[in-house]
């Protein structure tokens, strides 16, 4: 197919079967319209950032080759998230359990009020660049730099793989 740009996809989920959640995701994702699976990290367990007291995620990040533009993208990812980011907590719909992020779409750099690429975390976030350096050791990152300097100036603060799907 022609017209296709390569992007990254950052999945995380702390609630429910956050694993089962993920691979779910993941297959949403490579059979969306447009939308096809290039690679796959591991899963990965991460502790909580932001409050404490909450479960661990599962962490993975997704290599796609998309005919979409970014907005259309996110788009697509929103969607994924509504129908699939859910588990019953209870006899009512529970909360949220599943986060998709945008990390990066080619070499572009794009920020506007409902879309910052390269996403804004990506440099800080171990969950996010041990599994992307796994999958594209070589990368650089638009306007933050080598992959392979983030990612040692990053502390694993606990980061285990948990699963090599
Ligand atoms: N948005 C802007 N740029 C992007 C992008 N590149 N990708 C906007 C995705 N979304 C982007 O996101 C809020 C808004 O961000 C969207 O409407 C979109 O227009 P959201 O998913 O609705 O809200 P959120 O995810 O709850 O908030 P936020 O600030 O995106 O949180 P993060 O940064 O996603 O962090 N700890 C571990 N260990 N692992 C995790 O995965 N994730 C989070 C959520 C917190 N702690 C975590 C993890
Ligand atoms: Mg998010």
């Amino acid at each position: 197919m022609s017209g296709e740009r390569k992007a990254y996809i950052g999945l995380g989920g702390n609630l429910g079967d956050a694993a089962e959640t993920v691979r779910t995701a993941r297959r949403a994702i490579g059979t969306a319209p447009g939308v096809r699976e290039l690679a796959f990290s591991s899963l990965y367990r991460s502790a909580p950032m932001g409050p404490s007291g909450q479960p661990d995620y599962v962490n993975a990040v997704m290599a796609v080759a998309t005919t979409l533009a970014p907005p259309e993208l996110l788009q697509a990812l929103q969607r994924i998230e509504q129908t699939h980011g859910r588990v019953r907590t209870g006899e009512r719909w529970g909360p949220r359990t599943l986060d998709l992020d945008l990390l990066l779409y080619d070499d572009l750099v794009f920020d506007t009020e409902t879309l910052t690429i390269p996403h804004p975390g990506i440099a800080e976030r171990e969950f996010v660049l041990y599994p992307l350096a796994e999958i594209a050791p070589d990368l650089h990152v638009p306007s933050r730099g080598p992959l392979r300097e983030l990612v040692r100036n990053c502390p694993r603060r606990g980061l285990t793989v948990i699963a090599h799907d």
